[in-house]
């Protein structure tokens, strides 16, 4: 994937320097006819790049969950991270090179496996609400990237008919709820969703992405209290990139803990720290944390160490055809190389051809489908109209010809007596 700057990444690996030390990862990766056994066990001892390892999370012994996943699965979940890595590099190359392009982003890339081995463990009943950057969850929960591509450039066929733009992506079909650009409410979207699925007794799941920055948010503390009180089936998914905005805030500046987890324990539910470059071990973690929710034992609060290789918003410092920013006065570039080197798509790419589940021609066949997709996609979008003047105020006033009467009313609530 990280083409351009493979050379340097192969530098930094030769240094031996700033890369994780973990322990107990796929302890055992066994294939046996088209299925492959994932099995995790033990701590999560989790370093990000230039730290030393953190993580003093209690953890739940049952939270590690062994499970079986397929070859086209496993293969699926390739396909799926590589959308979203060239949905953004599209979007990031078309903001470079195409005057007048109307789309935007806070950019995905470093954060798929984050999103897609959390939707993974999802079932697509199960509701998921995003935040401000998205694109990459709603491609992993199954939205159509066609309808994307036109919502981002404010087309009539977007996902919501061109009123949203890149924040708002929401596609309730595939149970994506929406994203949100304002920061922290998502949880409540996400948690109020998992009571909504309670209620309904189906055995439905509500999951929320949130950056870092949600820690510092009143609604994070709020719902993970309202959650664990109610047992909610609901799992909290942070992506800890460590920078908040543009200005390159780092996340350390902000909170006083190493690991965003550790505050689930003030809610007395389990926190859990995994490498967010790494899909196998998100997917493991949510699968478990999901099915706790399912058997009606409340939330948990999963951590994912990331890196988002481009600026918060936008393509500054980004060359076309080049991944990731680079001359960032906020961030060093080697800092940036560091995670490049431990990329998500290259490492799952690598097992996978390790495992004989894909051959290297395979493998790039793939990428070189989910480009020509991709093309496609943004090619279709480009062609489709815009919204109608005339449509400006719809969704803002009621159309029904009859109405709730309880949207109406403006009363107390009852008062009552058994
Ligand atoms: C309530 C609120 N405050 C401030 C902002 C401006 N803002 C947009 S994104 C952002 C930082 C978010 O950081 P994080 O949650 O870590 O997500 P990341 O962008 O790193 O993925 C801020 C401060 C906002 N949108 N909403
Ligand atoms: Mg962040």
């Amino acid at each position: 994937m990280s083409d351009t700057i493979e050379k340097t990444v192969e530098e930094v690996k030769a240094e031996g320097k700033g890369f994780i030390s973990r322990r107990n990862f796929l302890k055992g990766l066994g294939v046996t006819g088209a299925s492959v056994a994932l099995f995790t066990t033990g701590t999560r001892l989790l370093a990000t790049p230039e730290q030393e390892p953190v993580s003093k999370i209690p953890l739940e012994r049952d939270i590690y969950w062994p499970e079986r996943l397929t070859r086209e699965q496993l293969i699926e979940m390739q396909r799926k991270m590589l959308q979203i890595r060239w949905y953004d590099r599209t979007v990031a190359d078309k903001m470079l090179t195409e005057k007048g392009f109307r789309g935007y982003m806070h950019g995905s890339p470093g954060h798929e496996a984050c999103a897609v081995g959390a939707c993974f463990a999802l079932n697509k009943d199960d509701w998921m609400a995003g935040y401000h950057r998205s694109h990459h969850h709603a491609i992993a929960k199954g939205a159509n990237i066609r309808k994307m591509a036109a919502e981002i450039i404010f087309k009539a066929s977007g996902t919501n008919n061109g009123y949203g733009g890149s924040m708002h992506i929401m596609q309730a079909d595939v149970g994506m709820l929406g994203e949100d650009g304002v920061v922290g409410p998502g949880c409540c979207y996400g948690a109020g969703a998992g009571h909504a699925l309670r209620a309904r007794g189906k055995g439905q799941v509500a999951l929320t992405f949130g950056g870092d920055a949600h820690a510092t948010t009143p609604y994070f503390h709020i719902s993970l209290n309202e959650a664990a009180t109610h047992k909610i089936p609901w799992v909290y998914v942070i992506e800890n990139n460590q920078y908040l905005d543009a200005r390159g805030q780092h996340i350390s500046e902000c909170i006083n803990v190493d690991d965003i987890a550790i505050m689930a324990t003030a809610y007395n539910i389990p926190g859990v720290v995994v490498d967010g470059m790494d899909v196998l071990d998100v997917y493991n973690a949510v699968k478990a944390a999901v099915e706790r929710a399912r058997a009606g034992r409340g939330p948990t609060l999963i951590e994912c160490k990331t890196y988002r290789y481009y600026d918060h918003f936008g393509v500054r410092g980004a060359e076309p055809g080049k991944l990731g920013s680079f001359g960032l006065g906020y961030r060093s570039d080697r800092e940036l190389l560091s995670w490049l080197a431990r990329d998500p798509i290259d490492k799952h790419r690598k097992t996978l051809v390790q495992t004989g589940m894909l051959t290297e021609r395979e493998a790039d066949a793939l990428e070189e489908e989910v480009k020509a997709e991709i093309r496609d996609a943004f090619r279709w979008a480009e062609a489709q109209p815009v919204p109608r003047a005339e449509d400006g105020l719809r969704h803002v006033f009621v159309e029904e010809e009859s109405v709730l009467p309880r949207m109406l009313a403006d009363c107390p609530p009852w008062k009552t007596y058994a």
